[in-house]
């Protein structure tokens, strides 16, 4: 997969040399790019911003820049070009699965109050927000979204953190998790998970993981329904 990312502060992206994703990008899962929007200024001072008509306080960004950046990257048509901001849809799973099967994406930074509308109007086609809270730009938005979606791409991860079995994968927060040792300052590990009972196993984590989603995040019930299985598995507890 191709992300072309329009920012101002491209070196911000080197997080992405790292981890899993880094990984990607040296086996040739992504090739992420970052295009420098200043590159594009109107004029010989690096301008890329202006007075927002109306007057009020704060700059936006002037659309002949933002529209040469993205003339420079030549995405075909049908590519998802998402505009990073906190007045977007909230990012969630099924929009980083939908986002997951193209295979080129373009992200942009907004930065200082925004962008110029007539550049959403023309050229954007999501405006995306990662939650309810003010980032000072686009750019750590726009790096959990590469994140979130390059490791849905067959490949990225390993069997072992296969992208499937994600609690988000079937909207319900996921389930308490165990290791070594068996006793930690008096907490012991639940005996079903000692017990090799797979069924049993399976059962425990599910309810575990609906109890956790019931009480902390019953919004999601709300968005995805709890299934007559669910059901009966919470009542086989209760
Ligand atoms: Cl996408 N951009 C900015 N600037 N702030 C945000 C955001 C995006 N998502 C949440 N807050």
């Amino acid at each position: 997969m191709r992300i072309d990312v329009v920012t101002l502060f491209p070196e911000m992206f080197a997080a992405l040399e790292h981890s899993i994703v880094g990984r990607a990008r040296r086996d040739g899962h992504l090739d992420l790019r970052a295009v420098q929007l200043r590159d594009f200024a109107i004029n010989r001072y690096g301008q890329v911003d202006d007075y927002a008509y109306g007057g009020e306080p704060g700059m936006v960004l002037r659309p002949e820049p933002l529209r040469d950046a993205l003339k420079s990257i030549d995405y075909p048509e049908g590519t998802p070009v998402v505009h990073m901001t906190p007045q977007g849809r909230t990012f969630d799973q099924p929009m980083a699965e939908e986002f997951a099967k193209f295979d080129r994406l373009v992200l942009v930074c907004g930065h200082y109050k925004g962008l110029d509308e007539r550049i959403v109007q023309k050229y954007v086609t999501h405006e995306v927000s990662i939650g309810d809270f003010v980032l000072t730009g686009g750019e750590l938005a726009a790096m959990a979204i590469v994140d979130a979606v390059i490791r849905l791409k067959p490949g990225v991860l390993g069997d072992l953190g296969s992208a499937e079995t994600d609690s988000f994968s079937t909207r319900r927060l996921g389930w308490p998790l165990y290791t070594r040792p068996e006793v930690f300052e008096g907490l012991a590990v639940p005996e079903t998970l000692k017990g090799g009972n797979h069924a049993l196993i399976e059962a425990w984590r599910r309810r575990e993981a609906l109890k956790r989603t019931l009480e902390r995040r019953p919004d999601l019930l709300e968005k995805w329904p709890l299934t007559p299985e669910e059901l009966r598995l919470l009542e086989k507890d209760c």
